[in-house]
């Protein structure tokens, strides 16, 4: 998951990270960092050609980001849920999107959309030795 420029430029890094603390989820690995042209096509190497590719690149590099390894049962739809819908317009009522965003082009927030894209993500963001490998103590008072 990554807050994204707008959403660390608007002051919503605590909000985002505070839901999915709620929610139970356990933070694996935290960090803020520029995001370069290098690392951004790569990150989002699967919309190079698309119409809105070059003016995404030019957003994701704008200002830091926040990103996080979080880990939990059915973490990536369970994110994909509580984030919403790519389109703010569109996404469900409540959600991280529709809640601070209005326009697709500042949706304020990323997530992996598959293991897969979270393993390629993750080997992206994250060095090995960043991440935490612990047990979080409220995990019996999550899951039954
Ligand atoms: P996702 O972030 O919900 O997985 P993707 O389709 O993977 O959505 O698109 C990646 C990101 O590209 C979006 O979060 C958004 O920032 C940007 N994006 C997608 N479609 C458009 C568009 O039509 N105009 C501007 N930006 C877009
Ligand atoms: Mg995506």
């Amino acid at each position: 998951m990554m807050v994204k420029p707008d959403g660390v430029q608007r002051g919503l890094i605590g909000e985002i990270i505070k839901r999915f603390e709620q929610k139970g989820l356990k933070i694996a690995g935290l960090k803020m960092l520029r995001i370069t042209p290098e690392l951004a096509s790569k990150h989002y190497g699967e919309h190079r050609g698309k119409p809105f590719f070059e003016g995404l690149v030019k957003y994701i590099t704008s200002s830091p980001v926040v990103a996080m390894v979080l880990e939990g049962e059915d973490c990536i739809s369970l994110v994909r849920g509580m984030m919403g819908a790519t389109d703010p317009k569109k996404a469900a009522p409540g959600t991280i999107r529709e809640t601070f965003g209005i326009d697709i082009g500042r949706n304020v927030i990323h997530g992996s959309d598959s293991p897969e894209s979270a393993a390629r993500e993750i080997s992206l963001f994250f060095d090995e030795e960043e991440l935490c490998n612990y047990e979080l103590s409220l995990a019996a008072w999550v899951y039954e």
